[in-house]
């Protein structure tokens, strides 16, 4: 029972479920708001010393040893021209000319978002990366691009990490003045769960493009051609580079998966090129696409389509080093990886490996293998203050073949099972979640669509349910709101369509849409949007600001709130934002360029009789005292 009462709870259909914030207690914030800045961050690490953080609370910690990586020295002290002056000169249409025009390969970097997002749940936080992004634009600048925003990063940031993801671009955007950025498109779904209005997506990109992302990659999640126009039109709009995605899933070389065949790749690769792409993605979130497969695909998409074809995999089965060579040696112009340290697994393949792989051939990237070992041992003394966030994932796995799940939802979903205290049973989840994919007539899984299966495999798991059983019209099945969405028609339509029997079972009679969700959705009024939020938080707004807020309201209306109270922790180094500080630690914050805080901590003092704890410190050679609830 208490099983089936959190699966039908909204917060565990929303998936917010692991979100055990402050939430619960809104009374805290109002007492904070006309303080200054050094003292909400004093405010918040007398907080976590003394209650600790909800989210690394049970979980392994970084070694004590583990110090702020330094980034490696730069190589020039200007950064040399890279892909983006070809962008900002000559328009994204001679970009991906001059992309055609390679015959090295050329590489996307995809640590800041895809690698941490597969391998350590998002949670990497800004400061992290900014400090070594002007090592890439000196010591890498024949990059193609550095994928740095999009996907879950968005809701992360504000959600988890007390962090504005605006922010973030705009500062990785201005250390690599040489490089493109990239982000990961949802398309009409943006960067959330479900479908906006069109102007909300439009008013998103146009946003993203003004506060620095360079190149969109779109993609649809059940590969709708129709529900990617909007915001590719919107790209195109902005003059930045269109990316437009077929996500692969299935087995090309499988007769038994025929509905994603060769042709169907094809035919899907044509009707993006007719939508005005400038680039081709063919997106591997699941990292299904075996080596011979990629020969065969590759070969037919250069012959069929004009476009530079950019690939993305993940490494989950281990085998992706072999695809990105036969895509290489198929004339594939572009490919994903990530740093070496946040590679492999759910991840990206190995970026290093690839260049050293490729050295002193035809397809040699140009990347200088040494930069990027220094690089990638930054990532690795990075990585290790995320303890609490590794997944314990030992080793590549070809099971991934059977469940099909992507690199970004495998350690998630796995997560959510031992939440429901599934974790022994996580084999028969994986089955279960191949079930619901031939149940729901074998569709792309990606997000959002890969979050419905996987809603649907965890119930049918917990209540013992079986496809026959669901698919049965005399058993009755409470279906989860996710699933009932989805056949609504709300995430668009698959190839072929929805299964009528299911669906008609799921639906109870409901007649589904069949066209865009978007047609059915009126504008959102973004002046008046604006106007009413900024009276709402009691201060002027951001179109930024907006733009977040309309993806997601409550998470950036949650975030504003926690602002008030705690300041800019975004600069905190990131072991004191999980974990506060040790009596006798120093440590200094640079609140804004040039102005830094120096802080120690003295000691943390008994707690009264009214429940707070006294912590001491000295700001800047001054003393501070901050009371602060205990909660333990
Ligand atoms: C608490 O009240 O639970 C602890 C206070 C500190 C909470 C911070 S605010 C930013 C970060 N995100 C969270 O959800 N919790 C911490
Ligand atoms: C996302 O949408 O976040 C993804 O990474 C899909 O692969
Ligand atoms: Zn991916």
């Amino acid at each position: 029972d208490f099983v089936i009462n959190l699966l039908q709870h909204p917060v565990f259909l929303s998936n917010e479920y692991t979100t055990k914030f402050i939430d619960t207690t809104p009374e805290l914030f109002d007492f904070a708001h006309r303080r200054d800045r050094a003292t909400r961050l004093l405010t918040y690490i007398a907080d976590i010393t003394v209650n600790g953080h909800p989210e690394t609370a049970g979980r392994a910690q970084p070694p004590a040893e583990a110090r702020i990586p330094r980034a490696p020295a730069l190589r020039v002290e200007t950064p040399p021209e890279g892909t983006r002056q070809i962008l900002d000169r000559d328009g994204p249409k001679a970009l991906a000319d001059w992309m055609k025009a390679q015959t090295r390969l050329l590489v996307t970097d995809t640590t800041m978002r895809d690698g941490h997002q597969s391998l350590l749940a998002t949670r990497m936080r800004s400061i992290d990366m900014t400090r070594v992004a002007p090592a890439y634009a000196a010591n890498l600048p024949q990059l193609l691009s550095v994928e740095c925003w999009g996907g879950a990063t968005f809701d992360v940031a504000y959600r988890f990490l007390q962090e504005d993801p605006w922010e973030r671009l705009r500062a990785i955007r201005a250390a690599m003045p040489n490089l493109l950025t990239q982000m990961l498109l949802r398309a009409s779904n943006g960067v959330g769960y479900t479908n906006y209005p069109d102007n909300v997506v439009q008013s998103f990109v146009a946003q993203a493009a003004t506060s620095g992302v360079d190149i969109f990659r779109v993609f649809d999640s059940l590969n709708w051609t129709e529900n990617m126009r909007v915001a590719m039109d919107a790209v195109i709009e902005a003059e930045k580079v269109c990316e437009a995605a077929i996500c692969y899933t299935g087995d090309l070389l499988d007769p038994d998966r025929a509905k994603y065949d060769l042709k169907y790749y094809v035919a899907m690769a044509k009707e993006l090129e007719a939508a005005g792409a400038h680039v081709l993605g063919l997106k591997d979130m699941a990292g299904l696409l075996k080596a011979p497969a990629a020969r065969a695909l590759f070969k037919a998409l250069k012959e069929e389509v004009g476009l530079p074809i950019h690939f993305h995999t993940h490494d989950t089965s281990g085998g992706a080093m072999a695809t990105l060579l036969a895509a290489s040696e198929a004339g594939v112009d572009a490919v994903d990886a990530a740093m070496d340290a946040l590679s492999g697994n759910t991840s990206q393949p190995t970026l290093g490996t690839l260049v050293e792989a490729l050295a002193r051939t035809e397809r040699d990237t140009g990347l200088d293998a040494g930069a990027i070992r220094e690089i990638s041992n930054y990532w690795e003394r990075a990585r290790a203050h995320y303890a609490a966030f590794e997944t314990g994932q030992q080793a590549p796995a070809s099971e991934v073949y059977l469940h099909e799940m992507p690199g970004g939802q495998f350690t998630n979903l796995k997560a959510q099972a031992r939440s429901l205290g599934l974790e022994e049973r996580w084999h028969e989840v994986a089955k279960t979640y191949a079930d619901v994919n031939m149940m729901f007539g074998d569709i792309v899984k990606v997000t959002p669509s890969s979050k419905v299966v996987g809603d649907m495999a965890l119930m049918m798991v917990a209540q013992g349910l079986t496809r026959a059983q669901v698919e049965d019209p005399a058993t009755d099945v409470a279906f989860p709101d996710s699933v009932i969405d989805m056949m609504r028609g709300n995430l668009g339509q698959p190839p072929g369509g929805w299964p009528e029997a299911l669906q008609k079972k799921i639906l109870k009679g409901e007649t589904p849409m069949t066209d865009r969700p978007g047609a059915h959705m009126a504008p959102v009024d973004l002046a008046a949007a604006k106007a009413k939020l900024a009276e709402d938080l009691g201060q002027p707004v951001s179109d930024e600001d907006l733009n977040g807020y309309l993806m997601y309201p409550k998470v950036f209306t949650d975030y504003m709130a926690r602002h008030q109270t705690y300041g800019p922790v975004r600069a905190l180094p990131t072991r004191t934002f999980f974990y506060g500080m040790e009596p006798g630690e120093e440590i200094s914050i640079e609140i804004d360029p040039g102005k830094t805080l120096e802080l120690r901590l003295q000691a943390v003092g008994e707690t009264t009789e009214e429940g707070d704890a006294r912590v001491f410190f000295e700001l800047n050679g001054q003393p501070r005292t901050i009371r602060v609830a205990d909660r333990k």
